[in-house]
């Protein structure tokens, strides 16, 4: 009864992959989440099991057949199936930290990874279909796309992250980059931990630490500062 996770892609076999391991690997063991594939190819009917085709109109590349991706996405999730349906697509809009959070609130997702050129546009208006990208940047398909989405999603599911680190992302959500971590040894390569993490004075560490994620978010992403997205709290591993 977790959050349920359906992909549906030409490479299953690319699936759980990264996800299989580590904190969403657990998870996935635990039942916290479930994850399956479906192959649209199982739903060619032609002899070499053509999943696309050329465009209509000419130009380079090929394109994913409507009623092959219709048919998968009706295996992966038939009429009533509530979840969310995204397709993973350079062209879509930009996947951001409170769409991770909306999604790891609802039953599960389904996702469609596109491959060639993309997928005919009448299967994204006929099966409702969410357009999403992952960045500014071209894959050579939506596979790697949806392991992002996934691992963004799984980690904010209850009791996959501790409780600890998820009340101090709660207490951080303040749309800032996260401040600097450091460790032993006090000293490396002669390089001292900054001198205020040692000295136990908690009120002026934390007014440190926030000095340095505004300061390094100013730097880095200046269109942060300001920004309404209060959701965002970029904190490493
Ligand atoms: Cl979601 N898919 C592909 N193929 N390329 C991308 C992407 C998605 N997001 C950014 N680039």
């Amino acid at each position: 009864m977790g959050f349920a996770a359906s992909v549906v892609t030409i490479f299953p076999e690319m699936f759980p992959g990264p996800l299989g391991q580590s904190l969403t690997g657990k998870a996935l063991e635990r039942g916290d989440w479930s994850l399956d594939t479906v192959n649209p190819r199982s739903f060619t009917h032609d002899r070499h099991q053509s999943v696309d085709d050329t465009p209509f109109g000419g130009g380079a590349g090929m394109v994913m057949r409507p009623d092959v991706i219709a048919a998968a996405i009706d295996a992966a999730a038939p009429p009533g199936d509530e979840r969310p349906r995204i397709y993973l697509t350079p062209r879509g809009r930009r996947f951001v930290q409170a769409d991770a959070r909306r999604l790891a609130e609802g039953p599960g997702v389904v996702l469609l990874c596109g491959r060639y050129e993309g997928v005919d546009q009448r299967v994204v208006e006929a099966r409702g279909l969410d357009e999403v990208s992952i960045g500014d940047f071209v894959l050579s398909g939506g596979e790697l796309a949806a392991f992002l989405v996934l691992d963004a999603v799984v980690r904010l599911l209850p009791g996959v992250l501790g409780s600890a680190s998820s009340l101090a992302e709660e207490s951080f959500e303040d749309g800032l980059l996260e401040y600097p971590h450091y460790t032993r040894p006090a000293t490396w390569e002669g390089r001292p931990v900054p001198e205020i993490l040692l000295s136990g004075h908690h009120a002026r560490i934390r007014d440190w630490r926030k000095d340095q994620a505004k300061a390094v978010t100013a730097s880095r992403r200046p269109d942060l500062i300001g920004a309404k997205n209060v959701e965002l709290h970029l904190e490493g591993n």
